[in-house]
């Protein structure tokens, strides 16, 4: 071992031979995954519920995400029928091994959207690459490639959290002024916020349990080094059910958490949106959801409404058939970058002219930015490690970072401490009609990054002298110790009270609205689903009092 706890030669029956071997059977594992869709891969939503070509609905909402779904429930609720349109698929079909959603170390034809090779976020492990060739596929996960950043997002019915890690964070309410400025705080945290965190079901680990189980002895070495550098260590709540993941522990269930699912869906114990807002939505009988649907233009219809345009999509990417519906009302809920490419495009082409200057603009990365350090032999950080975060390190005030404590579920002990900070990054971006290209440009630059790199550093650096270990530099490339390349979290680019009036409603257009992560400018100081969740509350509550 070496002083700095980068895995060396032969102590502790410890060796890099024995090391590389039993990561190269992990990612064997990988290699090895399925390289044809199986013939009755069939998640495609059932073809009855589709919407028809011609029909005339209330309210169109486009995308099933946080928006979108709090859109539809409290909508149905107030007695308005509503059609949803989804891109990606229903993933409510398990395919040939019995499970909906493909493992995180074996990915296949369900993991990505429409790519041929996977874009993993850590794209390589000491120092080798570990994408590998998968069928193109509507796949859950989309890496969609904006220019300076990589864009993760959810693709099918509920979203973003079919794949994330389920954090479910309300804001400091000091720092809410600067994430939300034209809204009423005291609103927010004394109806908004609270509504949000029951209807996604938010609750928090047992810190007994936590002090006790195998699974988090990553987090525990994390909450370790942060307080003996001085730095708070916070549980964080999540969407998770925690009862079950005891069970899972236990062994009692079958194990997603603790077995290391994430990132291409959880096959147990997340309440996902399909489990919470949307199966309410359902239940009231007039909420209906159109999968592989994807919208490509809203347009003012002649006797009142819009024109909604949209590809019925093959699983293979193609169109299936064109359809035309007309809807009194739509909703953009397409995700931040989903619904700035859709009004970016048709503000620039002459369909909605009358969409104001603010469109496309103040989007920012929330300051993502991942690193890996490497630990001690002495201080391993478990072979299990349970794939859904509990806790973070609170540096926001001093340093502009807040760093989840992350797991690598790789299945062996990697003696490494992974994080995703979050931090204040002042940079914010554009998005612009490329005409040439006909599509939608992102101005943002990789260089944007560094001052998030010099937050997250204000905490590792610390940690690292205090705990006499480095950087991990084989997590992102060869010799690259940050995860500057990224986002999970993007936010803005129709922001509220910009775009929009202070309730959503797009400038220009009665009846148009955004209801989604758009809206946020750029930075929530935390993980965003659950602000996007209470701010979508508040404005259909206002909506529904007011426009209908
Ligand atoms: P989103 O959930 O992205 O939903 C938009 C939907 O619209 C998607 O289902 C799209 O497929 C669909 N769509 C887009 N364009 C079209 C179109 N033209 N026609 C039809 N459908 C369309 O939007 N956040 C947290 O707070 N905590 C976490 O732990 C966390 N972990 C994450 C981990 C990963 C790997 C990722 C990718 C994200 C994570 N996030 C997390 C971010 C969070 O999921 C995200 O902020 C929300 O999902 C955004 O919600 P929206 O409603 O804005």
């Amino acid at each position: 071992m070496t002083d700095h706890g980068v895995p060396g030669n032969g102590s502790n029956g410890f060796s890099r031979r024995g090391f590389l071997a039993r990561t190269g059977s992990i990612l064997g594992a990988v290699a090895l995954s399925a390289q044809v869709v199986p013939a009755h891969a069939a998640q495609a939503s059932p073809a009855a519920a589709a919407i028809g070509d011609g029909a005339r609905v209330p309210v169109l909402v486009i995308g099933t995400g946080y928006g979108g779904s709090v859109a539809a429930l409290r909508l149905a609720q107030a007695g308005v029928d509503v059609h949803m349109i989804e891109m990606g698929m229903a993933w409510d079909t398990p395919g040939s091994d019995g499970k909906i959603f493909a493992h995180t170390t074996n990915p296949d034809y369900r993991s990505y959207w429409l790519r041929t090779k996977t874009k993993a976020p850590l794209s390589n492990f000491l120092g080798f690459p570990i994408d590998k060739n998968v069928p193109r596929y509507t796949g859950i996960l989309d890496a969609e490639e904006m220019g300076g950043i990589i864009v993760y997002q959810g693709r099918g019915v509920g979203g973003g959290s079919l794949v994330n890690g389920g954090m479910a964070v309300t804001p400091k309410r000091q720092n809410f002024g600067a994430v939300l400025p034209s809204v009423d705080a005291a609103e927010m945290y004394d109806t908004y916020y609270p509504r949000a965190n029951a209807g996604l079901g938010v609750g928090l680990i047992d810190p007994a349990w936590f002090d006790s189980v195998d699974c988090y002895q990553y987090a525990r070495v994390g909450r370790k080094h942060a307080q003996r550098s001085g730095f708070p260590f916070v549980f964080v709540p999540d969407v998770y059910d925690w009862d079950y993941m005891k069970q899972e522990a236990a062994g009692t269930v079958p194990k997603s958490a603790v077995g290391g699912e994430i990132l291409y869906g959880n096959n147990y114990g997340k309440k996902s949106l399909q489990l919470t807002y949307l199966a309410q939505a359902k239940a009231t009988g007039r909420v209906n959801i159109s999968a592989l649907h994807q919208v490509t233009s809203v347009a003012p219809a002649a006797g009142g409404g819009y024109t909604v345009a949209m590809n019925q999509l093959n699983t293979d990417g193609s169109v299936a058939a064109v359809k035309s519906v007309t809807a009194d009302r739509v909703f953009f809920a397409a995700g931040s970058v989903g619904t700035s490419k859709l009004l970016v495009r048709l503000k620039a082409t002459g369909v909605l002219p009358a969409l104001n200057d603010e469109v496309g603009k103040g989007w920012g990365d929330n300051g993502n930015v991942m690193c890996g350090r490497a630990n001690h032999l002495w201080d391993p950080t478990g072979k299990v490690q349970a794939s859904i975060p509990c806790g973070g390190i609170d540096n926001w005030e001093a340093g502009g970072a807040f760093a989840e404590v992350a797991p690598l579920p790789t299945g062996i002990e990697t003696y490494a401490s992974f994080y995703l900070s979050i931090t204040r990054n002042p940079h914010r971006a554009e998005f612009s009609w490329n005409a040439a290209a006909g599509k939608v440009d992102l101005n943002w630059q990789t260089a944007w990054k560094q001052p998030s790199i010099d937050m997250a550093k204000s905490i590792f650096d610390k940690i690292n002298k205090k705990e006499g270990t480095i950087y991990r530099s084989d997590l992102f490339g060869l010799n690259k110790i940050w995860g500057d390349h990224l986002t999970y979290h993007p936010l803005g680019g129709a922001v509220l009270n910009k775009a929009t009036d202070n309730y959503g409603r797009l400038h220009g257009y009665s009846g148009l609205y955004v209801i989604d992560g758009a809206l946020i400018p750029g930075n929530t100081s935390v993980n965003p689903f659950v602000t996007i969740t209470a701010l979508a509350e508040r404005n259909i509550e206002k909506i529904i009092a007011t426009d209908l």
